[in-house]
């Protein structure tokens, strides 16, 4: 939002770690009057030589813009922070991108609203120095009208998307996108783990384990047209009861080489209930369905 004279508005930025940082420093170089405040003092000093403004109290820190953003480390510290300053913060837009469970950010929004802050919620996509690049998204939640009235400002600090007035859908969002990403981290690990146990160097790995993953990650929109359609059985090409066969493989050689198998003995013990359940003809995108669907209980079916 600017003031129609091409001035650009004042921004706060609460919490100055290594994202609270990047936040700020997008806002300096698109040129916006920021000010900056972090628990510990002493860690503006570029951002200060770059031009923003360091106070000691939080609440001058809220005072000094009409678009504050909180960057801290969770929800707890987020409301350590802000129940303090309540009224100082009302009339104002609250933005808080701290990461955290829908249930938080819709007991943070019930917070603002008693205050009469105008709440939105946003989970960031992308690591500090993705900040301001194209690689960069962030999705919001909450209040319609201060996503509207600051989306230039958000879209500097990457993509932005809205998904709706429900103040908890964007920490979702992020949390189911974020479980996709230690999926893979976890298969990452497990894999280079096991490659290094016959001394195979992570740096030749690499080039077997990315086309692979590539290849994958293609098929990612089958597996949602599976899913969405709720048909697992049609054109099945790597059926469920193939997959927890081989899958033991894994489990056994980890054991054999001195890696411990923890990261894959979950998806062994879904993969059995599938199986037990009589889905071995099925897709592996059934999996989805029986993760939302309570586990048995000894002596009755999956
Ligand atoms: N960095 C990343 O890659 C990810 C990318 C996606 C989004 N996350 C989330 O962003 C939040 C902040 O993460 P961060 O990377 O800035 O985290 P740190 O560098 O560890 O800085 C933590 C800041 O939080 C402040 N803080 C912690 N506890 C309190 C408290 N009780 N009261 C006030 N401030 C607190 C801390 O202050 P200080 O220790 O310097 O005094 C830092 O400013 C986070 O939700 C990520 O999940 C980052």
């Amino acid at each position: 939002m600017s003031d129609g004279n091409g001035s650009r508005a004042p921004v706060t930025i609460i919490g100055l770690g290594a994202m609270g940082t990047a936040l700020a420093g997008a806002y300096l170089a698109a040129g916006h009057p920021t000010t900056v405040w972090n628990r510990t003092g002493g860690r503006a000093g570029d951002l200060v030589s770059r031009g923003a403004v360091e106070v000691p109290e939080v609440a001058s820190a809220v005072a000094a813009s009409p678009l504050v953003i909180v960057c801290v480390l969770d929800y707890p510290a987020v409301r350590e922070v802000l129940d303090p300053i309540g009224a100082a913060l009302s009339g104002r837009v609250l933005v808080n991108l701290t990461n955290g469970t829908p249930a938080q950010a819709r007991e943070t929004a019930t917070w603002a609203a008693g205050h009469g802050v105008d709440y939105l919620d946003g989970g960031i996509m992308a690591m500090p120095p993705g900040i301001g690049t194209s690689d960069a998204f962030v999705l919001y939640s909450g209040s319609e009208d201060a996503f509207v009235t600051y989306r230039r400002e958000l879209e500097l600090l990457g993509a932005a998307s809205y998904l709706g007035t429900d103040p908890g859908l964007a920490a979702l969002h992020d949390l189911a996108l974020l479980s996709g990403v230690y999926g893979m981290f976890a298969g990452f690990v497990q894999a280079f783990a096991l490659a290094g146990s016959e001394n195979i160097r992570a740096t030749e790995f690499v080039a077997l384990l990315t086309p692979l993953l590539h290849a994958m990650l293609a098929d990612l929109p089958n597996w949602a047209e599976r899913i969405d359609s709720g048909d697992h059985t049609t054109g099945v090409v790597s059926n469920l009861g193939m997959q927890a066969t081989a899958f033991p493989n894994l489990i056994r050689a980890s054991r054999d080489q001195g890696v411990r198998p923890d990261l894959m003995a979950p998806m062994q013990a879904l993969l059995d209930r599938g199986v037990t359940g009589g889905h071995g003809k099925a897709d592996l995108t059934v999996l989805v369905e029986l993760l939302t669907s309570p586990a048995p209980t000894k002596g009755t079916p999956a």
